[in-house]
């Protein structure tokens, strides 16, 4: 009986366990009806806005970043969870120093190479198990979970993990991404069942 009072604290309320991530081509699709084709070498991520050194980083840049190793939860807000989940990638913490972003910014904006958008406040952006994952689970990231590379946020919605990243802009204030801008949550909180708008 304690054990299972301690696998269901695991779980945050209405999700259910699944084996694997769901990919693009079985949940929507988003904002694309054609899944981003991007090889590696065309691939670039630029970081900017509120920073004292913009950065453009090709593949060779972004490999060079000190890469870590993070296990987490996903949590997706239609209400399926998969446990378990080994990430590689750089920490976003490590790009937040190396483009010395300014005192003033408090938010950050994702642009996607399908035009998905989000934002994230920097504080849930800290910390050291947000990745910018290129592997999961041992694999080159598949393309139709994101890859080559998407942003992870394993405390939050899946929505708030952008696929297929391709800039990052700081700014003082928040803005409303595109799921935020119609019914879904901006803060995001699986803990708090927190999914679509108060
Ligand atoms: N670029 C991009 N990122 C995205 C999305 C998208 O449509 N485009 N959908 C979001 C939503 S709504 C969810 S639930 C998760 C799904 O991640 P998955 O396909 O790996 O399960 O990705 C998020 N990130
Ligand atoms: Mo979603």
């Amino acid at each position: 009986m304690f054990k299972l009072a301690e696998s269901k604290e695991r779980l945050p309320p209405n999700q259910k366990v699944i084996s694997a991530i769901l990919d693009w081509g079985v949940q929507h699709p988003g904002i694309t009806k054609k899944l981003p084709n991007l090889k590696k070498s065309d691939w670039r991520l630029t970081v900017g806005g509120d920073v004292e050194s913009p950065l453009e980083l090709d593949w060779e840049a972004f490999m060079n970043l000190p890469q870590t190793e993070s296990v987490s939860d996903f949590h997706c807000v239609e209400g399926w969870s998969v446990l378990d989940q080994r990430w590689e990638g750089a920490v976003f913490s490590t790009l937040v120093e190396k483009a010395c972003i300014k005192g003033d910014a408090k938010y950050a904006w994702f642009d996607c190479y399908d035009g998905y958008t989000t934002s994230l406040p920097l504080e849930k952006l800290m910390d050291s198990d947000v990745v910018i994952a290129h592997r999961l689970n041992g694999e080159s990231l598949p393309q139709p979970l994101g890859g080559p590379v998407r942003l992870v946020v394993p405390k939050l919605y899946a929505y708030k993990s952008p696929m297929w990243l391709k800039a990052i802009t700081f700014m003082k204030g928040d803005r409303l991404g595109y799921w935020e801008s119609g019914i879904y949550s901006n803060t995001a909180d699986p803990w708090r069942d927190d999914r679509y708008k108060h």
